[in-house]
């Protein structure tokens, strides 16, 4: 079957880019979807307790005022469900349905040099042909399920965070182990403790993380949101993240002690991701870093009552902010539960898992069912797994093997016609994903546009532009307070064998977005296009 545009992937990015590539473009589009329903990221993170650490009112698309308007939020961060409901709203009123492909996961995808085609072949035998394939893979998909010996004689259940199976689970009287505490893991705990017998948390790494304040939005609330839709739309192009917030534009140091301790306290109250842009300095400078650090570490002391448990839980070995900033409803409060019990990874190491449970160094614990909240191969993983041969037979996975090498995060020398949305070189993780997401669409949308008006046959960057891009990311990052974490799956470290560099670019939307619009003005320097 032969297509102009393949997009492989059904969530935000992938609907919105079907939205584009049909509607606006006029192009023969097809998506492919590996899940058997649209929602991607969404589509998948059902485990217990999955939502969203952004705010609902601007984790959503803002390029349809209609849209916008019509929907209605009920939190304010929602449900992962909620999430799912809102983007088959959107998928109705597009009517984006019928060109997708459901249950098709691509294992192959080859340029044919002669033809100027991709050759995209699925899980199915099925194979299409494609000018132009766009990957909408999203950035944490490829999930991370560690390598732990005697996983397979495991009698018990096991689940990963981000491949949660669609039947209901229930964890009600039973023995669960979870291992991992990132987002995922501490946004799970709290809720599968309510229903457990026993719930252990293996921890490699405590987690910083600030109190969510969900609450249910006010019709005040709503009904602003829509009011000032313009001015939202506008403001998620300003911030650094795409998030509805300014970093304050005064230095921690500008304050005395009690002055200080009020901001932070009011930040707190508030909750959300804002609170780390009280000050301007907290996400920059190490000094002002460890203020806010050491505040964090208090307030979990003054939560946690078991204090050997509260020492592990604070035993930072890294500064705020320099590993994904995670936010909680009750996740320090769950370990004063008498059912949770706190292993240290550090201390208590996992040797294997057994036929019954986990044995550590110290002792073997039997469970019945194991939680993965372990994470993802991050930006790049999902990209390796589509196993992309380039021109003159070039295989991505050697492309790649000190690094992906991206320009601008769109598109990689030696794979002509292939875009990427969110991945490695892009801002990508860094930032509130929709408002990204927007910008990349836009402007791959706009590239094709001018490609096929100027009856182009191919289009890939140069090689030392991309080379440049990934020097000057890294450039960023090692000025950045990033570097100071170590197992940061930001730079490759949670994946054994990975590269170890900076993916994500580091320096904000505005600036990100800027730089891709002087590429377009400049009638897409650094790409080398090919006309018939
Ligand atoms: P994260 O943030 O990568 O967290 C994964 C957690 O799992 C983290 O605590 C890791 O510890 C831990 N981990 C990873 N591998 C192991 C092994 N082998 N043994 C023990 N512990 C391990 O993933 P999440 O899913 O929580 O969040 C990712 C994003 O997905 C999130 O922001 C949402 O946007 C959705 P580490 O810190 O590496 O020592």
């Amino acid at each position: 079957m032969y297509l102009d545009a393949i997009i492989i992937g059904a969530g935000f990015s992938g609907l919105y880019q079907l939205h584009k590539c049909r509607d606006q473009l006029g192009l023969k589009t097809l998506v492919i979807e590996e899940g058997k329903d649209i929602g991607g990221t969404w589509y998948w993170n059902k485990y217990p307790g999955s939502r969203c650490d952004t705010e609902s009112h601007i984790y959503c698309y803002t390029f349809s005022e209609d849209i916008y308007k019509n929907w209605k939020w009920k939190e304010r961060y929602p449900k992962q469900k909620e999430i799912l409901s809102y983007l088959k709203y959107v998928e109705k009123k597009l009517r984006l349905r019928k060109n997708i492909i459901f249950n098709n996961k691509v294992i192959s995808a080859d340029y044919l040099d002669k033809k100027n085609l991709w050759r995209v072949k699925t899980n199915k035998k099925k194979f299409f042909y494609c000018k132009y394939l766009i990957s909408a893979v999203g950035s944490l998909s490829a999930a991370n399920v560690p390598n732990i010996k005697g996983i397979k004689s495991f009698k018990g259940e096991w689940y990963h965070s981000g491949r949660w199976p669609d039947k209901k689970i229930s964890f009600k009287n039973q023995k669960v182990a979870q291992i991992g505490t990132g987002s995922s893991g501490i946004q799970i705990a709290p809720v599968v403790a309510k229903s457990a017998k026993l719930l252990t948390v293996f921890q490699r790494t405590p987690n910083y993380s600030v109190p969510a304040r969900n609450r249910k939005l006010t019709k005040t609330f709503i009904e602003n949101t829509k009011k000032n839709y313009k001015q939202i739309k506008n403001l998620l192009t300003k911030t650094p993240g795409g998030h509805a917030f300014y970093f304050s534009k005064k230095s921690i140091f500008e304050f005395n002690e009690r002055k200080r301790l009020n901001i932070l306290e009011k930040a707190w109250l508030d909750g959300g991701l804002s609170f780390r842009a009280c000050f301007s300095d907290i996400t920059k400078k190490l000094d002002a870093n460890k203020i806010v650090s050491n505040y964090i570490k208090e307030k979990i002391n003054n939560i946690v009552k078991d204090k050997d448990v509260a020492k592990q839980l604070t035993d930072f070995g890294h500064p705020f902010t320099s590993k994904r900033p995670t936010l909680n409803t009750n996740y320090f409060e769950t370990f004063n539960k008498k059912n949770v019990r706190l292993i240290d990874l550090k201390e208590n190491p996992i040797v294997k898992i057994t036929k019954n449970g986990i044995k550590t160094k110290n002792e073997e614990l039997k469970f019945d069912k194991i939680i993965f909240a372990t994470g993802y191969d991050a930006l790049s993983g999902p990209i390796l797994s589509l196993n992309l041969t380039g021109r003159k037979n070039i295989k991505l996975n050697k492309y790649w093997k000190n690094g992906p090498t991206t320009y601008l995060g769109l598109m990689i020398p030696n794979f002509p016609n292939f875009f990427i949305i969110s991945g490695p070189g892009s801002p990508s993780v860094l930032t509130n994903v929709p408002a990204q997401i927007q910008q990349h669409v836009e402007w791959i949308s706009e590239f094709i546009k001018y490609l096929e008006k100027s009856k182009s046959i191919s289009v890939e960057p140069k090689a030392k532009e991309a080379e440049n891009w990934v020097k000057k990311i890294n450039t960023i990052a090692n000025k950045s307070l990033f570097m100071k974490a170590k197992n940061s799956w930001y730079k490759g470290d949670n994946i054994p064998g990975k590269p170890k560099t900076f993916i994500p670019y580091p320096a904000g939307l505005p600036q990100y977005r800027e730089i891709c619009n002087k590429v377009r003005k400049k009638m897409y320097k650094g790409f080398n296009i090919t006309l018939k």
